[in-house]
């Protein structure tokens, strides 16, 4: 390879995936630029992408499977070995205990779905039914709220709105929508446009906003409810939109119609004038889209407030329009929409298909007999990401078997039997799913840039090895689609179609039968995007005009493109009005009333008790973004540029009381755990409330042998218990804590 040839790419440190040009220099990511051909990004990076070389290069990677010993280290093993007793032990556990006792975690994280994607042919052979990833920490509620609503996700159309609204969400830093802060620029630089921004922090996002709600910390419910009052009692809805495109409004109407909007104001903590103000600006704007994030779905009411965030722009009809918000095409959906209901020892809800990663722990320490005894992590590491770190670690411990692929000795792989290296997301094909956009939607199949490290396997081999040695699938069933596949995609798709109404066995084990028949005649290196051979022909069938507007006659030019494009393709171009066809109800109708949801509405009148108390004073949230966080997926801390510690944010007010100056230690305790962090007053932050970076508190040893664990590791610190009552979500941004200066250290003058 040249070294001046740019090859193309995408950032992984984010959902946004934005494309990116590289040059490429001895295994090294020598020049990194953003892609001006990639579809969705068109260009854009942020700061973080500049320093992918070091999640490609550093002295943590894997590059052996390993076997823990009886004395708990590590032997490494050769795949073969790996591969034979881990299928071996899988299945034992399933002869023993059932199928359903083998839980899988993770499957993907902000820039790798494909691997996931070949997971179910292993676990589904196997009996497995349960599983989870972080989206059970956050988004499920949503979730909850959305199947109600209208059954799919939704995406804002920031680029055009003229009013936007982030609740919980700070996008100048945490980015989730294509090019954010140049969109964020445009708004806050064009006086026709509005931003409204509901944080208690004064965040980057915040201070280019025209109305900063500054709620108090775990009071949006109020706030929020304040907000669509002020719609209803003001008259300001759009009844035309309500009257054609939803159903159960009046019910919504009577309770709003209750809300003593300068009561809820005061609750909140937000002047009631501007509270109406920015309520008015929704209303009379032409187009207004809302996207609600952590700060809200890690916090008291998670579940409430994603309805309360839904009427905002429901009741002011900001769907189906150019600016407002939008149901969208899915290349392959994150969210499953059939699933168990309940989880078997807690009986916790099983939404969008995903146990609630707060109640792993539960359903393993436990002697009744349907809890999990057997667990498959990829790509994630719940041992660091999930709540009460101290209580998953002593789950995992209890395992029976516990197999963890990841590119890294993780927190959690620590704890595995087997740990499988992966090849890196610039050593195989690797997408993600990520596609939420409206009208336009994108995906993107990376080519490889390198050869996978020596000894580490790309995840589709290492599940084709583990279905292989499981030994389900017959070769003699494979060999009429393999030759079909030889002789072109037309060949293949009849003979597929064919081979799965004779033998629905396959249906069980479909990438694997992608991967093992067409994989082999796809271009070298390429065999994993076999599985999306079935997800290019689902998109053409579920949206048949809207992936030939973007060009693709049928599946299979579909995914001729996908394969001939290295910057990604758009595979729907949808028009205003198919918003309505995408909802999922029969009568395409937004069906607004959720009895549960608005008994929490007139809940709310109730005086609440704070969860703060004398012993834990303050409000912690555990896991801002910040510049230099990217969730656990860069363990060398040589990647930042600053706040290296990670500091602990803290007001002036409570900074002066306790003692503290800028780069002092201080001790946090919660009724978790306890950390020590490095303090950075701030005047960004509400008296009362301290905010922990995310992504921090990870191991990292160099070169040498040195091990360093820069700052603190949020889930020490926060609890499984607090969460929301309709999807388990943990209470992160809210957790109870207090904050002492370390003795012994010097307050300055
Ligand atoms: N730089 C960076 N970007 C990322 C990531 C990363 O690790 N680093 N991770 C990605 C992932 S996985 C996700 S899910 C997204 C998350 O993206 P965000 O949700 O935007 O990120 P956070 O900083 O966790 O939380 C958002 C805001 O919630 C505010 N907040 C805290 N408590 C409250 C409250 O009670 N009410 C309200 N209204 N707000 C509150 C915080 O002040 C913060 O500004 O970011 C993605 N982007
Ligand atoms: N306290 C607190 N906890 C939180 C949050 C918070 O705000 N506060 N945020 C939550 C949120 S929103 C999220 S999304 C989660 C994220 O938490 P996790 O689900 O644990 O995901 P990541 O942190 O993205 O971890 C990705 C893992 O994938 C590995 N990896 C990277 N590339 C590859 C690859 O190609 N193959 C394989 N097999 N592995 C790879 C990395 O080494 C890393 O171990 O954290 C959650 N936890
Ligand atoms: S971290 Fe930045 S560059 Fe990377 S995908 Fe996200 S927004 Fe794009
Ligand atoms: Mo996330």
């Amino acid at each position: 390879m040249t070294v001046d040839q740019w090859q193309h790419t995408a950032c992984i440190l984010c959902e946004c995936n934005c494309g990116i040009v590289v040059q490429v220099e001895d295994r090294k990511l020598a020049k990194i630029r953003g892609d001006k051909e990639h579809p969705a990004s068109h260009g854009y990076t942020c700061n973080k992408a500049l320093r992918l070389d070091h999640y490609q290069n550093n002295a943590n990677r894997l590059t052996s499977p390993m076997r823990r010993r009886a004395d708990g280290s590590y032997e490494a093993i050769d795949w073969d070995t790996a591969v034979t007793e881990i299928a071996e032990k899988f299945r034992g556990v399933a002869q023993r205990h059932g199928g359903d006792k083998i839980f899988y975690y993770g499957g993907g994280g902000q820039g790798n779905h494909l691997g996931g994607a070949y997971s179910s042919s292993f676990l589904k052979s196997l009996g497995s039914r349960y599983r989870s990833n972080a989206l059970a920490q956050e988004k499920t509620g949503e979730a909850w709220v959305d199947a109600h609503l209208y059954g799919g996700h939704t995406r804002g159309e920031f680029e055009h709105a003229e009013v936007s609204v982030f609740v919980g969400k700070n996008p100048w830093m945490s980015q989730s929508f294509p090019r954010a802060r140049v969109v964020l620029n445009e708004i806050a630089n064009d006086p026709a446009r509005s931003m409204i921004v509901i944080d208690p922090v004064i965040t980057d996002t915040a201070k280019l906003a025209d109305f900063h709600l500054r709620v108090r910390p775990g009071t949006d419910a109020w706030c929020l409810a304040a907000l669509s009052a002020v719609l209803v009692q003001e008259n300001l809805c759009d009844e035309t939109f309500l009257a054609e495109h939803v159903t159960g409004v009046d019910a919504v109407r009577a309770v709003l119609a209750d809300v003593d909007v300068a009561d809820y104001a005061r609750r909140c903590g937000v002047d009631e004038t501007l509270l109406r103000a920015a309520a008015r600006r929704i209303a009379c704007a032409s187009s207004a889209a809302v996207f609600e994030d952590l700060g809200v779905q890690q916090a008291p009411n998670s579940t409430l407030c994603s309805y309360l965030d839904k009427l905002l722009w429901i009741l002011t009809g900001n769907f189906a329009k150019r600016g407002g918000q939008h149901l969208h095409s899915t290349f392959a959906p994150l969210f499953s929409k059939s699933g168990v209901g309940r989880t078997p020892v807690t009986g916790a809800p099983i939404i969008a298909g995903l146990v609630p990663s707060n109640v792993v722990p539960q359903e393993i320490l436990t002697d009744h007999p349907d809890r999990f005894r057997a667990m498959i992590v990829e790509s994630s590491n719940p041992a660091h990401s999930v709540a009460d770190s101290a209580a998953v670690r002593a789950a995992l411990a209890e395992l029976e078997l516990l197999v963890v692929i990841d590119v890294a000795m993780t927190e959690t792989a620590r704890l595995a039997h087997y740990v499988l290296p992966a090849a890196s997301q610039f050593e195989k094909v690797e997408a993600t799913f990520f596609n939420l956009e409206f009208p336009r939607n994108t995906f993107h199949l990376r080519r490889r840039l390198f050869e996978p490290l020596d000894g580490t396997l790309p995840e589709p081999e290492i599940w084709a090895r583990l279905v292989r040695a499981l030994g389900v699938v017959d070769d003699s069933e494979l060999r009429p689609l393999r030759k079909a596949a030889e002789e072109g995609p037309a060949a293949f798709a009849a003979e597929f179609f064919t081979a799965v109404a004779a033998n629905p066995a396959l249906t069980k084990v479909l990438p694997h039968v992608l991967y093992e028949t067409l994989g082999p005649t796809l271009p070298e290196g390429m065999a994993g995007a076999a599985a999306l051979w079935g997800l290019a022909q689902k998109a053409a069938m579920t949206y048949p005009d809207a992936v030939r507007r973007a060009g693709h006659a049928d599946g299979n030019v579909l995914f001729e493109a996908i394969l001939a494009s290295p910057s990604g393709v758009t595979f729907t171009v949808h028009e205003y009005s198919d918003d309505f066809a995408l909802i999922d109800h029969p009568d395409h109708k937004i069906a607004l009333e959720m009895p549960e949801m608005l008994a929490e509405i007139r809940g709310l009148r109730a005086e609440r008790e704070s969860l703060t108390s004398a012993e834990f004073p303050m409000v912690l949230s555990a896991g801002e973004r910040r510049a230099y966080t990217a969730n656990d997926i860069l363990r060398d801390p040589a990647w930042r540029k600053r706040d290296t510690n990670g500091a602990l944010r803290i007001s002036v007010r409570d900074a002066e009381a306790i003692g503290l100056g800028d780069g002092d230690r201080a001790r946090i305790t919660t009724a978790a755990g306890s950390a020590e962090a490095t303090v950075e007053v701030s005047d960004a932050m509400l008296p009362g409330h301290i905010s922990l970076p995310n992504g921090f508190g990870l191991d990292y040893t160099d070169g040498d042998g040195g091990t360093v664990v820069p700052g603190v590791a949020p889930n020490e610190l926060t609890s499984t218990r607090w969460r929301d009552e309709y999807a388990g979500t943990p209470w992160h941004k809210h957790v109870p804590a207090r904050v002492d200066r370390i003795p012994g250290v010097e307050v300055p003058a």
